[in-house]
């Protein structure tokens, strides 16, 4: 495996090949679903299309998400393995700008990768604490982070609509829920969110995924790009959050993919 100082700075792919890196680190440490990397495999392919940069479209779609969660009165972040993996940290910093809770909750359910992926981001916690806050953050970085409650074993809530230990979560994080973020989700949970009256939040490079359709608004960017910027929106100046129209913005996606392939 490649060690970080050998990729050279100027590698083109070097942030694609420090992604993966990190995830056969991680699936070496029994963190990651047996599946993670034929899901990290498709969206690097939907990220090629993209040109493996945030769209005009997903750009409005990470203002209107940010407004959505720093208004929101119940806030939360829910992270499977491959989002803690790829933008812990990241999240992590979100989570102290918008005051809210990060909850493990995962699609493969086994309570030693939940205490795994609450360990890792316990750490990256305790490395976030002694960063810079982000530019324009005015109050107490410090105090702002260390609220940031990392959420996932209590097993004490329940998703409606799921079965089995799907359906698991935390009654202070996901259950009373109002606005919820969900990088990389499943189908089927993020079809249950919306149905409970949750506003769901997707960041899903592949703009046809049941997910993508069915979220309240979808960012179809790659994790660790969109959350960076999340952070930013989410630190701007309020404006009101006006009406979103989801479907255009899957089609605006789709079209910048199209273009890409008809190019060759
Ligand atoms: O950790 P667990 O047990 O919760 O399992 C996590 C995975 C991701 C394995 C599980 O949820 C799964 O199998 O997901 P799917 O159904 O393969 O869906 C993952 C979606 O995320 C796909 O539509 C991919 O295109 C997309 N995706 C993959 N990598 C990224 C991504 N989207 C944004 N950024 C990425 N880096």
């Amino acid at each position: 495996m490649l060690e970080l100082g050998e990729i050279p700075e100027s590698h083109p792919r070097r942030a694609s090949l420090l992604a993966r890196k990190k995830l056969v680190e991680a699936s070496d440490a029994g963190l990651l679903a047996d599946s993670a990397m034929i899901a990290h495999g498709r969206g690097e392919a939907f990220d090629y299309l993209l040109g493996e940069m945030t769209s005009d479209s997903a750009s409005r779609a990470i203002k209107h998400a940010s407004k959505m969660l720093v208004s929101a009165k119940s806030p939360v972040i829910s992270v499977n393995g491959n989002t803690v993996v790829l933008a812990g940290k990241e999240l992590i910093r979100l989570a102290a700008v918008v005051g809210c809770p990060i909850e493990v909750n995962l699609y493969y359910r086994t309570s030693e990768r939940v205490s795994g992926l609450i360990g890792v981001l316990e750490d990256l916690k305790s490395e976030v604490l002694s960063e810079e806050a982000p530019e324009g953050f005015n109050e107490d970085w410090f105090s702002s982070v260390s609220s940031v409650e990392i959420l996932g074993d209590e097993e004490d809530g329940r998703i409606e609509g799921l079965e089995g230990p799907r359906s698991i979560c935390s009654s202070n994080g996901i259950e009373s829920s109002d606005v919820i973020l969900v990088p990389l989700e499943d189908g089927d949970r993020c079809e249950a969110l919306v149905s409970l009256g949750k506003k769901v939040i997707a960041i899903d490079l592949n703009p046809l995924s049941r997910t993508a359709r069915a979220a309240t608004v979808t960012i179809v960017d790659e994790v660790l790009r969109a959350s960076k910027k999340l952070v930013s929106d989410a630190l701007l100046i309020d404006e009101d959050v006006h009406d979103w129209d989801n479907e255009a913005a899957l089609r605006e996606a789709l079209e910048i993919m199209g273009s890409a392939m008809s190019r060759v």
